[in-house]
């Protein structure tokens, strides 16, 4: 055990069916982040810890969608001139509020979740990280959740490594909570090329810590 439970929170990242094998931006093995999710979710849930759950949740039309700027296809980045701003990467329709594909993977525990939060609501504002959206300043919340219950360290999985599980990872480390990041539990996307292994040296070069679930308990 390397974690006081009580001051601790399991954050599952978009742990959702269009991340899952089968999906609309489908994670390799996605699917099998779940077995030691879940059973640390009920580690969690047992001992006082609390459990959150995040979701990608986009309207139709999202400005990460490539569909929703003619022309342009999958994998494309937008430039500065571009409406939604420099930088964002386009991807195929996931995620759509109230569809199939942002469902939670069925076999995800939901009983010892406390929160769920869902980000990528707003039409032209991405939100890779569970606690900043991608204008780098719009909080979701989750940093007052946490703060509020003197919860000191977070442990994180879910998909993807290179996107939602990095950007949450480095925003968590940068407000000051003790990072965890559980190596058998988080799977990516892998795009562009050599994009995962980017984000684990960025998120150790951050002081976040990468552990298997084994190790944390
Ligand atoms: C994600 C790409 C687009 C993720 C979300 O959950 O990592 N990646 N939207
Ligand atoms: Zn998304």
């Amino acid at each position: 055990m390397t974690i006081d439970i009580i001051r601790s929170a399991l954050i599952e990242i978009d742990i959702q069916n269009d991340f899952c094998p089968g999906g609309a931006l489908a994670v390799d093995k996605g699917d099998e982040v779940i077995g030691p999710i879940n059973a640390l979710a009920a580690e969690f849930a047992g001992h006082g810890g609390r459990v959150i759950a995040t979701a990608d949740w986009h309207p139709a039309f999202h400005v990460s969608f490539a569909s929703s700027h003619g022309g342009r296809k999958a994998g494309d980045v937008l430039e500065p001139a571009d409406k939604g701003g420099a930088g964002q990467v386009l991807w195929p329709d996931h995620c759509v509020q109230g569809s199939a594909g942002a469902d939670f993977h069925k076999a995800l525990d939901l009983k010892s979740v406390n929160l769920i939060i869902r980000k990528g609501f707003r039409k032209n504002l991405d939100s890779y990280s569970a606690f900043f959206e991608n204008d780098r300043k719009t909080p979701t919340g989750l940093e007052g959740y946490l703060k509020f219950l003197g919860i000191e360290t977070v442990v994180l999985g879910g998909l993807a490594t290179d996107y939602c599980v990095l950007y949450s990872a480095l925003d968590a480390a940068a407000i000051g909570l003790r990072t965890i990041v559980l190596t058998d539990a988080v799977r990516g996307v892998g795009f562009p090329e050599g994009s995962v292994e980017r984000a684990i040296k960025s998120m150790k070069d951050a002081g976040v810590i990468l552990e298997s679930s084994v190790e944390v308990l």
